[in-house]
């Protein structure tokens, strides 16, 4: 296929990034297009194939003994340097992710500065503990137990941030001293090249980070790959499980960050202007296409009908259209193939009883050029529901509400998921917010606040199905990306 650039805005052409070169790949034929205006290529060239997997796993492993005995302090200032040039470019490279991915320019801007910020907080890492002293039950003995990096490890992250996502798990591999092959989601390569773009700028030597743009067989590649020593994998329940599943097989540690089905609670002390607000920036900030999305909301029947004609007169308001104008509030979702699915949901729901509240039909605008948008859509279930829209992900801008007649049976609706991500619970009564963060059954619970979100320095990752091995980000990055060696030290004279 020949692809003729915008004069506006011409294609790049696809490159990964191996043995600190920059190449082209000896896999197939790829385009990867604007949501909004599937015509209009962002990028095209040839995707990773395995002899890319290879080279990269071979100059990863070259580079990893180097790497590892760098000084933390060095490596840290390469991260530092980094988090510099994500700031400088975060207005053009938030315009670029706004037009590859779907979000708005403000969400854009926005994640490359988080990027910044977690680059930023890894690269000053080398400053904290690098493992704990203890005493011996022995005369003239101490006991040290020490990091070390796990090796190459390979990084496979989703298209929802293109940018953010690599950033929390690529900063603390590098910042521990691992040798990282990533391959990013194959819709969003431009991000992927500037985030691999900045790191080489900023000084990282070659084979420490490759980059394989590519299909799902690159991540089975890397995950079969017999010199890899640990993966981290964000996306859907089904390739995290089999990614899972081929690591454990092989015995190397893998932390997988999965699905969400996330639920805003409304109690009927809440306030209830806030609680709209929070739940309608949840549910459709992104167009839903983030792990910790809202997707469900339980609402107190005392005020529900008061409380959903708020949360409906705020989400007809927004303003859904091109994601690079700067008055768009929602753009499009990522693909044909999400929308349809995202349809399939609805119409499901439909048919079983729920009642449209409001969104609902294929978004229709002559402006959107078959961008591929769905409307902000909120669906009120039949009392026992259990319709497909409310237990399975569907990464969308859809919102499933139903009933609660009890503070009890409201956080029972909110456990009944085989997800366990994050959750949102709107109430001014600390005796009900502290029963909350018994009952729920969450990794990450946001009282007064939407239910997406995540700092650097905590722990990010979900109960039940939503997560396998060790969570993210802070001190469970450092458990993740290390191993421990326990030393046993004496003096190196016999006893006199
Ligand atoms: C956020 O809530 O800001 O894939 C981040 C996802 C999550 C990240 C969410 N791993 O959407």
């Amino acid at each position: 296929m020949t692809i003729i650039p915008t004069a506006e805005s011409p294609a790049v052409e696809l490159q990964h990034f191996i043995a600190g070169q920059w190449l082209q790949g000896n896999g197939s034929a790829f385009t990867s297009s604007n949501p909004a205006r599937p015509d209009e290529a962002v990028a095209h060239g040839l995707q990773a194939g395995p002899a890319d997997v290879e080279n990269a796993m071979a100059s990863a492993v070259a580079a990893k003994h180097g790497w590892a005995r760098t000084p933390a302090h060095e490596r840290g200032a390469v991260l530092l340097r980094t988090a510099a040039i994500l700031e400088d470019n975060a207005s053009a490279w938030g315009r670029e992710l706004a037009r590859e991915e779907g979000k708005t320019l403000a969400e854009g801007q926005g994640e490359v500065l988080r990027a910044a910020q977690i680059f930023r907080y890894y690269g000053n890492d080398g400053d904290r503990e690098a493992g704990t002293i203890y005493s011996s039950p022995r005369r003239g003995e101490k006991i040290l137990v020490t990091r070390k990096p796990l090796g190459v490890v390979g990084v496979v992250t989703p298209f929802n941030f293109p940018i953010a996502i690599p950033a929390w798990k690529i900063a603390p591999a590098l910042a521990y001293g691992n040798a990282v092959v990533w391959k990013p989601a194959s819709t969003v390569p431009l991000l992927a090249m500037r985030l691999a773009q900045a790191l080489e700028t900023a000084g990282l030597p070659a084979g420490v980070l490759g980059l394989l743009i590519g299909p799902g067989a690159v991540g089975t590649a890397l995950v079969e790959h017999p010199a890899l020593d640990g993966l981290s994998f964000t996306g859907s329940t089904g390739v995290g499980r089999s990614l899972a599943a081929a690591a454990a097989s092989r015995g190397v540690p893998i932390q997988a960050e999965m699905g969400g089905k996330n639920a805003a609670i409304v109690l009927a002390d809440a306030d209830l202007a806030l609680a709209a607000e929070q739940v309608m920036l949840g549910a459709f900030r992104s167009s839903g296409q983030k792990c910790t999305a809202t997707s469900r909301l339980i609402v107190a029947d005392a005020v529900a009908d008061e409380f959903l004609d708020e949360l409906r007169t705020r989400t007809e308001a927004l303003v859904v259209g091109d994601p690079t104008e700067h008055a768009t509030e929602m753009g499009p979702v990522i693909n044909d193939g999400a929308r349809a699915a995202i349809q399939r949901g609805i119409d499901g729901a439909l048919a079983q009883g729920a009642s449209l509240l409001t969104g609902g039909l294929p978004y229709v605008d002559e402006e959107a050029n078959g961008g591929y948008f769905v409307a902000p859509t909120i669906l009120e279930l039949p009392a026992a529901s259990r319709a497909h829209v409310w237990r399975e992900e569907l990464f969308g801008p859809v919102l499933s509400i139903r009933r609660a007649s009890s503070v009890q049976a409201a956080f029972d609706l909110a456990n009944d998921s085989e997800f366990g991500l994050s959750a949102a619970l709107f109430t001014q009564d600390v005796t009900l917010a502290l029963e909350g963060m018994d009952e729920l059954d969450v990794g990450i619970l946001h009282i007064n606040s939407e239910s997406a979100g995540a700092d650097p320095h905590v722990p990010f990752g979900g109960a039940k199905k939503s997560g396998y091995g060790p969570k993210e980000q802070g001190q469970s990055a450092k458990e993740f990306y290390t191993h421990t060696t326990t030393v046993y030290l004496r003096g190196g004279q016999a006893p006199a």
